[in-house]
């Protein structure tokens, strides 16, 4: 695939600019793409048979050959690959190629035990860069534009990932990674950067700073911000689309399957278009194993269909969420997944209520006074689970307000999601603040 030499001028309807970097492959027939899919699937499952003994005794465990995979719908019966089957095999035991044949690794440390670690061949890093370069292009941003990256470099796949996804672009890039925060605003303002790439809880924390040394970014050259790699709330992006003058596009990823750019909004923000092209999505219930038929909220799993280094079969992502096959206003035919509500790992179940963080997010934001700083707590008492909620008011709020704000959020979070919660308003600054993943949870109960 080549680089932005296939980029078209694409045309206008209903106001809306049709254009695409990858026009044949982002507006495929669904027919066609699915075809495409089986392709690449059958020789994906080669690929793993052939050259990682472990995925080859799982598929002969359940009497499976590549050749025996003659429809999508086939898929269903393919082993499950969780994420402890990379720790199971740490570091290299997943890996389709020998070493001489890889170009790079990545890891994600997690909170327990060994690191994650994902190889990439050349064309792995090829395929990486176009698709990153396909999401930002469908996120708005065009050749030339200066990209401030505020992602982490380094084993996350977050700074690398979108660095050479702007390159691939023609964009500009700003290779700034975390922390700094007031010199990544001094950057942004001098270099006049059109695009801020960032976690959206990073980009929270510069755009507070922003204000408090009086720089208004709203004024700044910035107008798209390309966030990810953790849950955000529809509340979330307008609060930091008025705050930084931005149109906040989402982007999805992992690094078990690839990093940033598996997934990505177009302009129409409503929903991230997987790219089918190199990924199979299928959505099922975290509990059975079941798939989903489109629509139902479950937990998505994904195949790999190009990578030659790390080849994934059905990968349980623990994320949650919906798929659609809707046309999208844009033109592009690729599925698109709705808003990840959440990571199966983070949802908390309070007296037999599920939920997210994001959700409580949602209702503070609803609530005049908080800024959008919050963590929760969740402790034991006695044999219950009970949640606290710690949030932030805005500059300026008197301290005998707390009470009474306090009062009303508990109100609301109980009406709005059905559970009691103990909210704690605090003062400004008493909540750390993020500089790539944000932590929501804080979790004291006893481990068992
Ligand atoms: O977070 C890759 C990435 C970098 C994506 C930059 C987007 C931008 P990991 O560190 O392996 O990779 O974490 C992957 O982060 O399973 C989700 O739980 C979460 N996540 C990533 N993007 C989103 C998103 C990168 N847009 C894990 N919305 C995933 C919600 C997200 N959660």
């Amino acid at each position: 695939m080549g680089a932005i030499s296939t980029a078209e001028t694409g045309y206008r309807t209903g106001g809306l600019e049709r254009s695409f970097l990858h026009r044949e492959q982002e507006t495929m027939p669904r027919e066609r793409l699915a075809q495409l899919q089986l392709e690449r699937l059958r020789a994906m499952l080669q690929n793993a048979y052939d050259n990682v003994p472990v995925l080859r005794q799982r598929l002969q465990a359940k009497g499976l050959r590549p050749a025996d995979i003659r429809t999508l719908d086939d898929v269903a019966q393919l082993p499950f690959t969780v994420k402890t089957d990379l720790r199971d095999n740490y570091p290299f035991g997943l890996f389709a190629r020998p070493q001489g044949q890889l170009a790079r690794l990545h890891a994600s440390s997690g909170t327990t035990g060994k690191p994650t670690v994902v190889g990439y061949t050349h064309e792995d890093i090829n395929n990486w860069s176009d698709l990153m370069a396909r999401s930002m292009f469908a996120a708005g941003i065009r050749p030339g534009d200066v990209v401030h990256n505020a992602y982490g470099y380094g084993l996350f796949t977050g700074g690398l990932g979108a660095h050479y996804g702007a390159e691939r672009l023609g964009a500009v890039v700003v290779p700034m990674s975390g922390g700094s925060t007031e010199r990544q605003i001094a950057l942004i303002m001098d270099f006049k950067a059109r695009v801020l790439c960032a976690t959206p809880s990073y980009a929270l924390a510069i755009a507070e700073l922003a204000e408090q040394q009086g720089v208004d970014l709203r004024q700044s050259a910035l107008r798209v911000g390309l966030f990810g790699a953790e849950p955000w709330s529809a509340a979330m992006r307008r609060e930091i689309e008025s705050r930084i003058g931005v149109k906040a596009v989402d982007i999805y990823g992992l690094s078990e399957i690839m990093g940033p750019g598996v997934a990505c909004e177009c302009e129409c923000q409503d929903g991230l278009h997987g790219w089918e092209d190199h990924f199979l999505f299928e959505v099922i219930d975290p509990d059975t194993g079941r798939p989903l038929p489109e629509g139902e909220a479950g937990e998505l799993v994904i195949t790999t269909l190009t990578k030659q280094a790390l080849p994934m079969i059905r990968y349980r992502t623990r994320d949650i969420t919906r798929l659609t096959t809707q046309p999208c206003d844009c033109g592009r035919t690729h599925v698109r997944i709705l808003r990840i509500t959440g990571r199966n790992d983070d949802m908390l179940i309070i007296r037999g209520v599920n939920v997210y963080p994001s959700q409580i997010e949602a209702v503070l934001l609803t609530r005049p006074n908080l800024a959008p700083h919050y963590q929760l707590v969740v402790e034991r008492k006695g044999i219950l689970d009970q949640v606290r909620v710690e949030v932030e008011a805005l500059p300026g709020v008197s301290t005998q307000q707390f009470d009474a704000i306090a009062r009303d959020v508990t109100h609301h979070i109980k009406s709005m999601i059905g559970i009691s919660t103990d909210v704690t308003v605090q003062p400004v600054g008493s909540i750390p603040r993020s500089q790539g993943k944000a932590v929501r949870v804080r979790d004291l109960r006893p481990k068992q």
